[in-house]
């Protein structure tokens, strides 16, 4: 048995054709029928006279279902490609002949349906235009029947060359594994689940143990039926449902495939890739798709090196013969399609790579705590960049190596663990002697542990990123670290950054204050002036020195002003604080600078919320 496909624009008159040769509706869902378009995927069994049958697959015209149009495409030997007489080549036609060509097609007939609304004398031109649109398509010399459902001209044509077509195809090779990419699952009461799909190759018998991928397990095959007949066995090129009840529905989707046992799923593939001329200039050396194997849509990454390997983010089980199509991401342009060539690196790095492994972990303990970059590491091991990738990523879950960022790296983990041992005794070295500090900045670790200070930015945001230590206003502490002042700071603070309850926001001079902190002498007492600032406990404005908690008011009182008037003057801003314009316009200012109010004219206004610029501390 063999499967015709159908293609071609929406509305064209796809299903309607399927209905007049096969007698049964394509279009399965309610919703489908109410709405006169194809939605997904139907299926037909067309029958002749002497016995011979095919099936059909038909597909949405619409471009929005061209993942359903997709998954049943693969299946396609023989091609029926639609074309509405009243409307002509459309893009969806030639979008659909550009994925074909990839596919397994292997004869094409065009139907030039609705026939009947163009006059006679059209039609004969009408024919020929086509013909010259279909120019370098896998259509090109396909012959062309107008035909209509309507009145049913030239159907039996067209369904004596099908059957011509059909016979002419070169029979299946029986002996070949099963291979059956699922389209759809459902559950029959008292059955339990039932999958269908196009067997692609092989046979399916009653009784048989058959492999489920990717779920990597395998059911008995209860029952099986062929166009919802009882059927003892199905062999390739047949429309088959297969009663499976070991497994649950849930458990398996469109895309999963049923084969032989000894069959397993994979996520990298040598391919042989034939990019669309027009998709040529979106390629780039690692180009993210959407690849379509079977009835699967799966993202992944085609690698352009001295072969093509396609890496997919799940798993799916395919072979060296099995043609795939790929999409980009986003928009979805078509940008090829091709071949699974052999099943990529994936065999050696499951199996125990340990060569490779020991290559790469050597190159990095050889570089001590100095970062390594992937092309440097593959080409110390001598392998590709995307196995270098793979191993590594081994390496990283192990715990033997450790991934920096920006840009991204390989450190040693031995080297690095000696790295964040000697960091964290100099920060708890640092609090001890410091307490009243935030911490240490990088400058002082790298001066500390001798080190330069690009890489210890690097390799200590490896150690926030692991919640090692931690990271506030540029300085580096351990997660524990709380800076708390002494008693003698905190007086120096109380005296020197007085609050008078009679002139609650007039600040202090920041200069003043600096002043005083040299003439102190006070232990440590920049340190703490630096934590307070860093704390916000102090704000510098301009050139004068605020206590946080007189932000904090006059954030309040800001706020429910405007909330009350709607806007508010500089004068109005003065008379609310209390205070002069000297302080008052540099005050506003910086309420302006954190996104709280905005200028507008000579008024202030609340920012709204969403409006405010991330704040930055
Ligand atoms: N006059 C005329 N109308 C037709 C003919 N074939 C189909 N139609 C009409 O064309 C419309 C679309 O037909 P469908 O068969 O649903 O088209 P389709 O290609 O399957 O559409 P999609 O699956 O949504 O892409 C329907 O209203 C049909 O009745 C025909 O031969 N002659
Ligand atoms: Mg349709």
């Amino acid at each position: 048995m063999h499967i015709i496909g159908t293609a071609g624009h929406v509305d064209h008159g796809k299903s309607s054709l399927v209905q007049a040769l096969t007698g049964t509706n394509p279009d399965r869902w309610l919703e489908e029928q109410e709405r006169g378009m194809t939605l997904d995927l139907g299926f037909a069994r067309l029958h002749f006279d002497d016995g011979m049958e095919a099936g059909i697959v038909d597909v949405p015209g619409h471009e929005r279902f061209l993942h359903n149009m997709l998954a049943g495409a693969a299946g396609m030997e023989v091609l029926l490609l639609v074309i509405a007489a009243d409307d002509g080549v459309m893009p969806q036609t030639l979008e659909h002949l550009q994925i074909l060509r990839y596919l397994n097609v292997q004869r094409v007939v065009v139907a030039l349906t609705k026939i009947d609304l163009i006059p006679l004398a059209e039609q004969g031109a009408a024919c020929q235009r086509i013909h010259a649109q279909l120019a370098e398509t896998i259509a090109s010399d396909a012959f062309i029947f107008a035909v209509s459902t309507v009145t049913g001209v030239n159907l039996d044509l067209l369904k004596e060359f099908l059957h011509q077509q059909l016979a002419s195809l070169p029979p299946r090779d029986p002996d070949a594994p099963a291979y059956m990419p699922i389209d759809r699952v459902f559950t029959l009461p008292g059955r339990g689940t039932i999958v269908t799909g196009t067997l692609m190759q092989g046979r399916v018998a009653v009784g048989d143990t058959v492999g489920i991928a990717p779920l990597g397990t395998s059911v008995r095959v209860r029952s099986l039926q062929v166009f919802g007949e009882a059927r003892d066995a199905a062999t390739g090129g047949t429309r088959v449902a297969l009663n499976i009840p070991g497994v649950e529905r849930h458990q398996l989707a469109r895309g999963a495939v049923i084969a032989d046992p000894s069959f397993s799923a994979r996520s990298q593939f040598t391919v042989r890739f034939e990019a669309l001329p027009e998709a040529q200039s979106l390629l780039r050396r690692r180009t993210p798709v959407r690849a379509y194997i079977g009835s699967a849509e799966v993202l992944g990454t085609l690698a352009f090196g001295e072969s093509v390997t396609l890496s997919l983010r799940e798993p799916v089980l395919a072979f060296p013969g099995v043609h795939f199509v790929a999409r980009r991401l986003s928009p979805k342009t078509l940008l090829g399609g091709g071949e699974i060539v052999s099943l990529g690196h994936e065999a050696a790095l499951a199996q125990p790579d340990v060569e490779l492994r020991g290559a790469i972990a050597a190159a990095l303990a050889q570089a001590g705590l100095e970062p390594r970059e992937l092309g440097a590491l593959a080409f110390a091991a001598n392998v590709r960049e995307d196995v270098a990738r793979a191993v590594l990523r081994a390496l990283v879950e192990r715990g033997a190596v450790i991934e920096l960022a920006r840009p991204g790296a390989y450190v040693d983990a031995e080297a690095f663990a000696t790295f964040a041992a000697h960091a964290l005794a100099e920060l708890e070295t640092a609090h001890e002697r410091e307490p009243w500090a935030m911490g240490l900045t990088s400058l002082n670790l790298a001066r500390a542990l001798g080190v330069l200070e690009p890489l210890v930015v690097r390799l200590l945001a490896a150690l926030v990123e692991e919640g090692r230590i931690a990271q506030r206003h540029g300085y580096y502490a351990t997660t524990a670290h709380q800076p708390k002042l002494t008693a003698e700071q905190r007086g120096f603070f109380e005296t020197h950054v007085p609050f008078d309850a009679a002139a609650p926001f007039v600040p202090v001079s920041f200069d003043d204050v600096a002043a005083h902190i040299k003439a102190s002498g006070i232990a440590g007492i920049g340190r703490a002036f630096d934590t307070l600032l860093a704390r916000g406990v102090l704000v510098k404005v301009s050139d004068v020195l605020y206590r946080g908690a007189q932000i904090e008011q006059a954030h309040q009182r800001i706020e429910s002003f405007i909330a009350h008037h709607g806007k508010m003057s500089m004068a109005e801003f003065r008379d609310l604080l209390g205070t002069s314009r000297k302080y008052a316009v540099p005050l506003l200012e910086w309420f302006d600078g954190r996104g709280i109010t905005v200028r507008s004219g000579d008024y202030r206004m609340l920012r709204r919320r969403n409006d405010r610029p991330e704040a930055t501390s």
